[in-house]
């Protein structure tokens, strides 16, 4: 089935230019596509295999708002950034782009236009929210208000960030212009919408009927909105940060930033053509192409049906053949979030690890949120690495280098008769090559890495059963056979990696002294010939220490205290209540003559109070706040009047009053000097 392409046009998902790139992004997108294209680059396709940086949208104007800079000042910075980080990662884009291009510009007005002329579109006009005092209407980020299920009076009039639940402008209780801080108002505005629901049947049977390949979790979101049904798409904004909608009365009008972002990948490829001095019209237009989009789970709905929709509008173009989107993967157990800061970004990575480019590389892609969610950790990554990267992969070829190097003298020996463990090894090494060209055609990395270090660890085996180092001395013929099948071994995986672990390829072969390249020989024990001379060797990884790994830790421990602090607001004020409610509670200064753990709960301490009236027990929920000995002597404020309550068989018989600080710890409610117990609190 593969075959039947000519070429191949591999996208990867525009990163927002308004932040850098995190290992989110990398295991979910670049790291899968990069390892396809390389495969295909070995295997002699043509390739090309385009991306470059969405710096339109709402996105951008908001991370520039916040910096107090241009939204060009937002792209510039973080295009620079996110380009120079993939490109020390080796993610081997053809071209690394840019949606603020001219050439964007052009692409996208002219498919708009196109479909315009060809009265693809939907003239509508609906009422928007509108800044009087700014003069410009409201993206529903632009719009802050109380959030109707939380009160949180920060909510976005897409989403109240404190509680999570969606929200459309409309239904902020008070919604204020985050411009201007004014109140805004309905206003009438024209815009151009698709008609989606026009492209249903065609959609079901391009993707429902001539798709049933694509992965399921692509598949299943594909049917789901189908099965929902389609609705018309307004493809214009009113926003002044984009690309101008190429039509009369338009004005002031941006394209929506996913009509133009995927346009980005055209776009990027006539700028690869153009420098190449090659067209680039087959790459999008002929059958022959295979067009394959790389994404997160987030962008499906783009990728599958609006983007095939406004190529197949446009009548001229391919259309995606697979979209193999992974879905999210998670940092220590918690959502990755750009706002929060809850990222490994890539450009500190690149600076704190550095030379571990490839270790990033194969954990992501050994981890790789393939077909559910996963997570990242710290510990799981230092473990890869010593107990896959260096303790297998590493030590095998290590000793193979070594060992030839210690008695043949860096010579490649000779291969002698073969006994069952020769033809194990032969057999292995033969049909690797099949087997992880297989796993990367159906889009299973996880499984072709492990294809790959499964061929690393036979080598490993092979060594560890048969001993070199003890037949020496008995056997010497037998070693010359041995360790010039381990070299073989290792001559090919340097082939075989090379889409995961490209840099270490690139030293393997060095040491190897070994000049083959791509996949046309792989699978043969004959890449090296007897005699051939091999450089020093060198370890292919080192050990991660754990301070490392603490030091990263720590990292992300901070930003999760500065979350703490920043994040939490404070509580929303209850209801008023008059004076006669207030009188009504009895409040006492006391002192807890005694306290213990309440056997089976976490929480709560019995405690022993002298009121000054009475001398009674008290439970409170603060056993994980302070210890028995913290407690007992101190003076506290308590409500004596409150009516009694049982707990776990406990009478308890009043409240300590407790003040909760926004980072979730608690401080006893006291007066500041000692006062007699029973004083009164009003
Ligand atoms: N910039 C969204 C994202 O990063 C978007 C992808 C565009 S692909 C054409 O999730
Ligand atoms: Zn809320």
């Amino acid at each position: 089935m593969p075959h039947k392409f000519k070429r191949y046009t591999i996208t990867a998902a525009l990163p927002y230019a308004n932040g850098p790139v995190h290992i989110g992004h990398l295991a979910g997108v670049y790291v899968p596509a990069d390892i396809y294209v390389r495969y295909l680059r070995n295997t002699n396709k043509d390739v090309a295999f385009v991306c470059g940086s969405d710096e339109h949208g709402v996105a951008i104007t908001l991370r520039a708002r916040k910096e107090g800079v241009t939204p060009q000042q937002i792209v510039d910075k973080y295009h620079a950034i996110i380009k120079s980080s993939f490109e020390k990662l080796g993610i081997s884009f053809d071209v690394y782009s840019r949606t603020s291009a001219k050439i964007h510009h052009e692409t996208s007005s002219e498919l708009f236009k196109n479909l315009y002329d060809n009265g693809e579109f939907e003239e509508k006009t609906s009422s928007q929210y509108y800044d009087d005092e700014a003069g410009q209407f409201l993206a529903d980020r632009y719009i802050i208000g109380t959030c109707p299920n939380c009160s949180y009076d920060q909510a976005y009039g897409d989403q109240c960030e404190r509680c999570g639940t969606s929200l459309s402008p409309d239904e902020l209780i008070n919604p204020k212009s985050a411009l201007s801080g004014a109140t805004p108002i309905k206003k009438e505005t024209k815009h151009w919408f698709l008609p989606m629901q026009n492209y249903e049947p065609w959609l079901r049977e391009y993707i429902l009927e001539g798709h049933k390949e694509w992965k399921a979790n692509v598949y299943g979101q594909c049917k789901s909105w189908l099965d929902t049904g389609l609705r018309s798409r307004a493809m214009t904004r009113d926003l002044d940060w984009g690309i101008p909608v190429p039509v009369a009365g338009a004005e002031g009008k941006v394209l929506y930033v996913w009509f133009d972002a995927p346009i980005g990948y055209i776009s990027a490829t006539k700028e690869w053509a153009e420098r190449k001095g090659i067209d680039w019209e087959p790459y999008w237009k002929d059958e022959e192409t295979r067009l394959i989009h790389f994404i997160g789970k987030d962008n499906i709905v783009f990728h599958c049906i609006i983007f095939p929709s406004i190529l197949k509008a446009d009548g001229d173009f391919v259309l995606p053949d697979n979209v193999p989107a992974n879905e999210f993967l998670n940092l220590e157990g918690d959502k990755i979030s750009t706002s929060r800061n809850w990222a490994v970004w890539l450009h500190e990575y690149l600076e704190e690890l550095p030379g571990k480019e490839d270790v990033l590389r194969y954990v992501l892609c050994a981890n790789a949120p393939e077909t559910k969610d996963n997570d990242f950790t710290w510990k799981d990554f230092q473990a890869r690495n010593n107990n896959e990267l260096v303790a297998i992969y590493g030590n095998f070829v290590n000793r193979a280098l070594v060992l030839t190097q210690k008695y043949f003298d860096g010579a490649l020996p000779e291969v002698g008769e073969l006994f069952d463990a020769e033809k194990e090894i032969i057999s292995r090494l033969t049909v690797a090559p099949q087997k992880i060209a297989e796993a990367l055609e159906s889009f299973k990395f996880r499984e072709a890495l492990s294809e790959f270090m499964d061929l690393a660890r036979a080598g490993n085996k092979y060594l560890a059963d048969t001993e070199p180092w003890k037949l020496i001395k008995t056997d010497p013929e037998r070693v010359k056979t041995i360790l010039n099948l381990a070299l073989q071994v290792a001559a090919n995986l340097s082939l075989l990696g090379e889409p995961f672990l490209p840099n270490t390829s690139v030293k393997l072969k060095s040491i190897l002294n070994f000049e083959g390249s791509g996949w046309e020989k792989v699978g043969s024990d004959d890449l090296l010939s007897a005699g051939h001379s091999i450089d020093k060797p060198e370890l292919l990884f080192e050990k991660i220490e754990d301070e490392v790994i603490e030091k990263q830790i720590e990292k992300l421990e901070k930003t999760k205290l500065e979350n703490e602090a920043t994040n939490s607001k404070v509580a929303p004020v209850k209801e008023v209540i008059n004076y006669d409610d207030f009188i009504k509670m009895d409040m006492r200064i006391s002192t807890i003559l005694d306290a213990e753990a309440v056997p089976k709960s976490k929480k709560l301490l019995k405690l022993t109070v002298d009121t000054g009236i009475d001398t009674r027990t008290i439970l409170s929920g603060i056993a994980q706040h302070f210890s028995v000995e913290e407690v007992i002597g101190r003076q506290v404020c308590v409500l004596v009047n409150l009516a009694p309550r049982k707990m776990m068989g406990i009478e308890s018989e009043g409240m300590i009053l407790m003040a909760e600080n926004s980072d979730g710890s608690l401080k006893f409610i006291a007066p500041p000097v000692a006062i007699d117990n029973g004083s009164t609190v009003s």
